[in-house]
């Protein structure tokens, strides 16, 4: 196994000493070390992974040194453009380091969600003229493969990737992250769906809130038949949601997750803009990408309430504890029109949590009849 302290060192001793990147599962022990270790400005978590090899270029630019972009090979979608159009050698030619949990690597078990990706990964990073190098479980043998990857990608000033299959880091737990707030994630969502008249359309974002959502639903004996669980495509679901509501004439309630929002943070004036119906948009702020690791966000530094409004979101409401969100539910919930509501959480969830039998497919053949039968 990888030690990730052992791995910190190497990768300084061979000068790497900045970090960027969007967090992923496969990772989390070894970026819980970067996070406990590194100065502040040595490591920065951008809202998105191609922001990741933007700011890693600039990084580059400015001291000559080679940094280090890890990623979920989910988010390769989101490095093709800056890839291509910036690091690649035919352009700007910067070397850079990636490092890329491999999810659904043909061989292991995964969800639906990263079987594809898992399968295309390394021919995907070869159309991109991406150099692969595979680390595995075996510490000096992939110290050895790094130190080949950093020379390639130092000699040749280009991105040369480095693919972490799963369990290879030994646990680190890292220090446990601040807690300002009370509320906890799926209580809040029980309490939610325990206000639901049932007859809305809810559209759930990627990560532990579609579960936590699914689990509080079926205890509730299925309030809610209407639902969409956005298992993948990070930060998208917010307009799987507007594409629902222009098309129909029920509540919609978007439940979504912090480093979701912060994904793909131009969703919010194009949705204000084109919803003319009742659309509430609930983010649940617990300031980390918890559904991987709880590696903290910028979100609990922005006001997320000014930024709604300043897109054209005509309500917004923050909520920061019990008293607040029982207020809301209370009298706010039912208000008519667009709703923009940041609730800030701590970052507690159950270790196990279910997922709906069968496939992506079945569930959105279901949430199209579900949805049909309302017309
Ligand atoms: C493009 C992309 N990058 C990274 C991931 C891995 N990933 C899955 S859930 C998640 C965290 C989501 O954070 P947030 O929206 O704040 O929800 P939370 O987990 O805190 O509930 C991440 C990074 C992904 N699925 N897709």
């Amino acid at each position: 196994m990888i030690s990730p302290g052992r791995l910190y060192d190497f990768l300084k001793k061979k000068g790497l000493s900045f970090f960027t990147g969007v967090p992923d599962s496969l990772l989390k022990h070894f970026l819980k070390y970067v996070q406990d270790h590194s100065a502040p400005d040595e490591h920065i978590i951008t809202a998105n992974e191609g922001l990741a090899v933007g700011l890693a270029s600039g990084y580059h630019f400015a001291t000559g040194k080679l940094p280090l972009v890890y990623l979920q090979n989910s988010g390769l979608g989101n490095i093709i453009n800056p890839l291509t159009s910036l690091a690649d050698k035919e352009v700007y030619s910067v070397p850079m380091l990636l490092l890329i949990g491999w999810r659904g690597k043909p061989g292991t078990k995964d969800e639906p969600q990263h079987v594809k990706m898992g399968r295309i990964t390394k021919d995907l990073l070869e159309v991109l003229e991406v150099p692969v190098y595979l680390l595995d479980e075996n510490e000096e043998g992939s110290f050895s493969t790094i130190n080949d990857a950093i020379e390639e990608a130092v000699e040749c000033k280009k991105p040369v990737a480095l693919l972490v299959p799963e369990e290879i880091f030994e646990p680190y737990e890292g220090k446990a992250v601040e807690n300002h707030y009370s509320l906890v994630r799926e209580e809040v969502i029980k309490k939610i769906i325990t206000q639901l008249k049932g007859d809305e359309t809810v559209i759930c974002t990627t990560g532990k809130i579609g579960r936590e959502f699914y689990e509080q639903n079926e205890l509730q004996q299925k309030k809610v038949s209407n639902y969409f669980l956005s298992v993948g495509a990070m930060g998208h679901a917010s307009h799987i949601a507007l594409g629902v509501a222009k098309n129909k004439t029920e509540r919609t309630i978007m439940l979504d997750g912090d480093g979701a929002l912060l994904m793909q943070m131009g969703a919010l004036p194009v949705i204000a803009q084109q919803v003319k119906n009742d659309f509430i948009h609930v983010v649940i702020n617990n300031g980390s990408h918890e559904s991987v690791g709880g590696q903290p966000t910028a979100a609990y530094f922005a006001d997320c309430c000014s930024i709604a409004r300043a897109s054209g979101y005509t309500k917004t409401v923050r909520i920061l504890n019990e008293g607040e969100l029982i207020r809301w539910l209370d009298n706010d919930l039912a208000v008519p029109g667009l709703q923009f509501v940041e609730i800030r959480t701590n970052q507690y969830s159950r270790k196990e949590l279910d997922r709906p039998a069968g496939n992506p497919t079945d569930w959105k053949n279901d949430f199209m009849k579900a949805l049909r039968k309302d017309h």
